[in-house]
């Protein structure tokens, strides 16, 4: 009956589909206020990253103010074996199972193995027929016709649904946002945020969680001519990678470099006016450079999200940052214990995370050692790289030379049972040419008979392959990925 009750609640949450889903974009649900007192034990598992965790915290503050016993679990990705085990789980202990941030890309082997009741899916990756007609424990945006990739993350899609159980629960989209900036959906104008993720933003505003601040889009936290020399948004033939000359450029605008303590200042201790002349001399800058200055001067610009509540981390990008990491070193449950208020797991969270980046230089250095070239993609591997950070290192990899963006980069680590994971990372320019790493992967993974599921967005895909299919995947991968 308990378990009935609930279902009731979920669908209702979705049933009337496409209406429910944009009206509780909107505006405030009309969910029943009376929330059943449900006996049965809730599941929630999501993924470890940064997305993944704060739609777990969500789900859990939802149902632990409903009163519904839930335990957690965080994994890597959600892969044939665990579905296996949940599958006995809901039929020996009775459990009802919630996915978030994964679960789409795996709907086939959930049908197979759990049938279509006792689980719920809460996902944003893109599913591989959005024509199909959705089904009823499947909440995804796509077949809303709202991107998971731009507009909301699956934090985005836990929030709505923890709104829609109770409307009291308006002051978990500050969560959501630094989920959204994990997935980095931030990509409006000046840093800002589109579509669904617009609505959480301005829940979060109005329950006072987040404030939202514009400034020059520089490390804020580093010395300013460090900042400048090595932190815009674009690099100026006049300034990068060149801290002398950042140094003369701020002199000659008479912005001191130190303050009367002799320490050195960052942006954040520059004055509005101050700011506004480095502004208008970056912008100059930008345009002697080249044709693209407009562009430059738009990039200038960013938002910042200022938290309220997690002292002392006061910035939402860095929260995110940390939970990645929390995630990735093996310590979720530090980082949903800081989101879910505990300033205790949010001291040590922060500790974990000067280890995780002293971990990712290092992988860094090697990973930079070991790029293998292609026709149509680069490929990255070295066995000293942890799989929890390859996904990581692909992404900086790709980004950290403008010749190695020209294709994808597929990087691969050790994994267990003579596995290898696959993470797979490709520059906007070829997403805008047609190129689609999450399909390429999962049907490269059919036609080769892998097992385990593979999938994921156009610019970021994941699998798991035998590590002795390696040879032949890479072939496979490399003709698939030819642009016409
Ligand atoms: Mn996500």
């Amino acid at each position: 009956m308990g378990s009935k009750i609930l279902l009731d609640i979920f669908l209702n949450a979705i049933d009337e589909r496409k209406d429910y889903f944009l009206k509780s974009l909107r505006e405030e649900s009309e969910i029943p206020k009376n929330f059943p007192d449900f006996k049965k034990n809730v599941h929630i598992y999501s993924h470890l990253d940064s997305d993944g965790l704060t739609s777990a915290a969500i789900l859990a503050f939802a149902l632990k103010r409903a009163n519904i016993s839930y335990q957690l679990s965080v994994l890597p990705q959600l892969e044939t074996q665990y579905i296996k085990k949940i599958k006995d789980e809901i039929i020996n202990y009775n459990r009802f199972i919630i996915f978030s941030d994964f679960g789409t890309g795996q709907l086939e082997f959930l049908k197979k193995d759990l049938g279509s009741s006792n689980y719920f899916i809460l996902d944003h990756h893109q599913p591989e027929n959005i024509k199909e007609h959705p089904d009823i424990f499947h909440v995804n945006p796509y077949y809303y016709d709202i991107s998971g990739e731009s507009e909301i993350s699956a934090a985005g899609v836990c929030y709505f649904f923890a709104k829609a159980l109770d409307p009291k629960n308006i002051d978990l989209s500050s969560l959501a946002i630094i989920g959204a900036l994990g997935d980095m959906q931030n990509k409006g104008d000046k840093g800002g945020f589109i579509g669904a993720n617009k609505i959480i933003l301005d829940d979060a505003i109005k329950s006072g969680k987040i404030s939202v601040e514009r400034d020059i889009s520089i490390s804020r936290h580093q010395p300013l001519y460090i900042a400048l020399a090595y932190s815009l948004p674009e690099k100026l033939p006049t300034l990068s990678g060149n801290e002398e000359k950042v140094k003369l450029f701020l002199k000659s605008l008479q912005i001191k470099i130190q303050d009367e303590w002799n320490e050195k200042r960052t942006l954040i201790n520059l004055s509005t006016y101050e700011k506004k002349s480095l502004l208008k001399a970056l912008i100059s800058e930008g345009y002697e450079r080249n044709d693209k200055s407009k562009d430059f001067a738009v990039k200038l610009i960013t938002s910042y999200y200022n938290l309220s509540n997690f002292d002392p981390i006061t910035d939402a990008k860095e929260m995110s940052k940390l939970l990645n990491a929390c995630g990735r070193l093996g310590f979720p449950s530090l980082g949903i214990s800081s989101l879910m208020g505990d300033k205790k797991s949010l001291r040590m969270a922060i500790e974990k995370n000067k280890l995780y980046k002293r971990e990712i230089s290092i992988a860094i250095r090697l990973a930079e050692q070991s790029i293998r070239n292609y026709k149509n993609i680069n490929t990255l591997y070295n066995s000293e790289i942890n799989e929890k950070i390859i996904g990581t290192i692909c992404s900086i990899i790709l980004h950290s030379k403008e010749e190695l963006k020209e294709k994808p980069l597929i990087a691969f680590a050790d994994s267990d049972n003579h596995s290898l994971k696959v993470s797979a990372r490709a520059d906007h320019e070829l997403i805008k040419k047609g190129l689609n790493l999450g399909k390429i992967l999962r049907e490269v993974c059919q036609k080769m008979g892998i097992i385990n599921p593979a999938g994921g967005h156009p610019p970021a895909a994941g699998a798991k392959i035998p590590s002795m299919n390696l040879k032949n995947f890479i072939e496979e991968v490399d003709k698939a990925a030819k642009i016409d």
